[in-house]
């Protein structure tokens, strides 16, 4: 019987790298997102080219009553979710704190905090009951570290830190692993979504250096799930070489 992985956020990004990943490992997967096209796509792609079974289950994961619905209709056999990907998240401006629009605040806090409370108080209980499981939570290098202007972003991606470490202890009784990556740069839709669209501010993001590839972070979550049982990574943090922090970064050599 194959393993499952849900990973929430697959539309584009780390989210579809980490689909891509997983289907190569042979699991069956359960994909997430706003954007019904991009999942019904993904989802045709992987049961073709890897012969895999994939549900796509379209919901915002702000919305809980629309997480519960669709995370409770799973069929049986799909609740046994071996990896729970928490990776729908996303940053919105990059004000100081006394310009930042409060939409924009509200957007970030129910979706990187409130949706990943809500898969995971679901997953969780299931992984539970089966005694076995593995969440793997995205924080950010601006979840250690602050930097201007990324006030709001910072601070929900600390509080996926902080979230993090507080699973671990609860579930170790369980037996059920958590882990969090924490990225530096990773050129995706990120820049874009954070610019509200706008093309040039989000490609000046990863001017002059190198910055990680989405199907990086996706090898090393496959690294970290794949472990032996006794093995557990509790925080991995993840640069591209020519950034050491969020605020230094070798540029044009
Ligand atoms: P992308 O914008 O490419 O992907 C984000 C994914 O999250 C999309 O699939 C999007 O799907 C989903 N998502 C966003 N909001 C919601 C929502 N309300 N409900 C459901 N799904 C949602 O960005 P990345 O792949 O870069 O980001 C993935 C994660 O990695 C995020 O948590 C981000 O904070 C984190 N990260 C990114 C870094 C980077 O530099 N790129 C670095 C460190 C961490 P859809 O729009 O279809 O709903
Ligand atoms: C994304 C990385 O440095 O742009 O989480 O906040 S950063």
């Amino acid at each position: 019987m194959s393993k499952i992985v849900l990973i929430t956020g697959a539309t584009s990004g780390i989210g579809e790298a980490c689909a891509k990943a997983f289907a190569q490992l042979n699991y069956n997967i359960i994909i997430t997102g706003r954007r019904k096209d991009k999942l019904e796509h993904l989802k045709q792609n992987l049961e073709q080219d890897f012969g895999i079974e994939v549900i796509a289950l379209n919901f915002d994961v702000r919305d809980c009553k629309a997480v519960t619905q669709h995370l409770h209709d799973l069929p049986e056999a799909w609740r046994s979710i071996d990896v729970l990907i928490n990776n729908a998240g996303l940053s919105q401006g990059l004000e100081p704190i006394h310009q930042g629009s409060l939409t924009d605040w509200e957007t970030m806090i129910d979706t990187n905090i409130k949706g990943l409370l809500y898969v995971s108080k679901i997953v969780s209980s299931w992984m539970v009951n089966r005694k076995s499981g593995h969440i793997i939570n995205l924080g950010s290098i601006a979840g250690k570290e602050v930097y201007a202007n990324g006030n709001v972003y910072c601070a929900t991606k600390h509080a996926v830190d902080a979230l993090n470490k507080a699973m671990r202890i609860d579930l170790l009784p369980h037996g059920i692993k958590v882990s969090a990556i924490h990225p530096g740069a990773v050129e995706t839709e990120f820049s874009m979504v954070r610019f509200h669209g706008d093309k040039e501010k989000a490609a000046k993001v990863y001017e002059g250096y190198e910055p990680l590839l989405a199907s990086d972070i996706a090898e090393t979550i496959v690294f970290i799930a794949t472990r032996p049982a006794h093995v557990n990574i509790n925080d991995l943090v993840i640069m591209p070489t020519s950034q050491a922090s969020t605020s230094h970064h070798l540029k044009n050599i």
